[in-house]
């Protein structure tokens, strides 16, 4: 116990501060103790009685109320829905910055080691769970030592993360942590309960990339991952697709970074066009929560067409939005589709342009069974964006 504690305290800033506070009022209780002794514990904690004696328990409840230090400041970035996001292992804990670097600050990174931190993440944002220093590549270890330490994740979620709708657990698949993610599923929809939380767990995880898949063990702990998460609304992101999209544009140590920054974007924006009033459709917090919430995989996908003249201007947004993403290609009948588009004051008074765009609309909707659309009139915008996301897919 002692040695675990020590390496917590060595290692999580945090831990080791609050430790000392107890550690502080310990040492106080236990000297007024030895002086008073001996003190029943009730008497001890009972709050002093006033005149009436009868009046004791007002405001007693306040004082026992304890103010976490440990709560991570709200996220700045614009989102309609009230979320956070947990990574989990080292590819998970890269994604989960990127989400942080977005403006998601209720973001914490769990991992089994110290030492696949991105930098330049403060100690808040850690949780290093003790028993293993790393799994390498052990799924059953990660889920072992995962399950061991899950009251410690979950009130790390509840301690930092405070009240949120919406998790998202991040985990790169392959690897012996990431992959063991689910291990915690538990714990995370317990946080999320317990503070009323009205959303769900949504699970992103990365697919190894072809080189990758060619060993067993990654393949094997993959294929767990995908099984663990296929219940849930989760969405895939293929490595492999990532970083064709990337090759030659950036170089080999700048590619997850700028893989991951993209793709927290790209989920980013939908949340803020959530948000976003539309004067002529917008899509909402609740429809966006329609689609999170659907059982089975997303698909999400964005892009930009600057020549809107094109005859095949439909076909071209969604043929755009299929070949931008990071995702698998949609299979199967989704149960939910969804197209937002960005358009210049220009594009929307233009009859010709609208026309098009039905077609686009008619690509997505014909797909998936119920169809949410937002278009959005933005003049900054450098061409027509569109943004298209699928769920309930099995
Ligand atoms: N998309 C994405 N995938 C990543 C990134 N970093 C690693 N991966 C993928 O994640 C897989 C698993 O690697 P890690 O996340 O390092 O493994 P881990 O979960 O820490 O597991 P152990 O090290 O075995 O305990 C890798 O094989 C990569 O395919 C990243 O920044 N972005
Ligand atoms: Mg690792």
């Amino acid at each position: 116990m002692g040695s675990t504690l020590g390496r917590l305290e060595a290692r999580d800033p945090i831990f080791k501060r609050n430790l000392n506070k107890i550690k502080k009022v310990g040492k106080k209780m236990s000297t007024e103790e030895n002086e008073q002794a001996p003190v029943a514990p009730a008497e001890a904690v009972a709050p002093p009685a006033d005149d009436d004696g009868e009046w004791g328990f007002v405001g007693g409840m306040d004082e026992t109320v304890v103010h976490d230090d440990r709560l991570l400041p709200d996220n700045t970035a614009v989102t309609a829905i009230n979320c956070g996001f947990v990574g989990v292992g080292g590819g998970g804990g890269k994604l989960a910055k990127a989400f942080m670097d977005a403006g998601f600050n209720k973001t914490i990174l769990v991992n089994t080691t110290d030492k696949d931190q991105p930098p330049g993440v403060d100690g808040a944002h850690f949780l290093n769970v003790p028993g293993a220093d790393g799994v390498g590549k052990d799924v059953a270890l990660g889920k072992k030592v995962l399950s061991d330490n899950s009251a410690l994740v979950e009130d790390a979620c509840r301690s930092r993360l405070g009240k949120l709708d919406w998790l998202f657990v991040l985990a790169g698949g392959g690897g012996g942590t990431g992959s063991a993610c689910h291990a915690l599923h538990g714990a995370f929809s317990r946080y999320l309960k317990s503070l009323e939380g009205e959303g769900a767990v949504v699970y992103i995880v990365s697919k190894p990339s072809a080189q990758e898949l060619l060993n067993p063990a990654i393949e094997e702990n993959y294929t767990a991952l995908l099984a663990d998460v296929a219940a849930h609304p989760h969405i895939v992101i293929d490595n492999e697709r990532q970083l064709q999209l990337l090759r030659g544009k950036v170089g080999m140590l700048n590619m997850f970074p700028s893989a991951n920054a993209t793709f927290a974007k790209q989920l980013g924006q939908v949340f803020k066009l959530a948000d976003t009033a539309s004067d002529i459709s917008a899509f909402d917090a609740n429809d966006l929560e329609r689609c999170l919430r659907t059982p089975g995989r997303i698909f999400v996908g964005s892009t930009v067409v600057k020549d809107t003249s094109t005859r095949d201007l439909g076909a071209s947004v969604f043929q755009g939005c299929l070949k931008g993403s990071p995702c698998p290609a949609p299979t199967g009948k989704p149960e939910t589709g969804m197209l937002l588009l960005l358009v210049t004051s220009a594009m929307a008074n233009d009859p010709d342009v609208s026309n098009r765009l039905e077609a686009a609309a008619a690509y997505v909707g014909g797909r998936a069974n119920t169809l949410f659309q937002g278009v959005y009139v933005n003049d900054k915008v450098p061409g027509l964006i569109a943004f298209v996301m699928f769920g309930g897919m099995n």
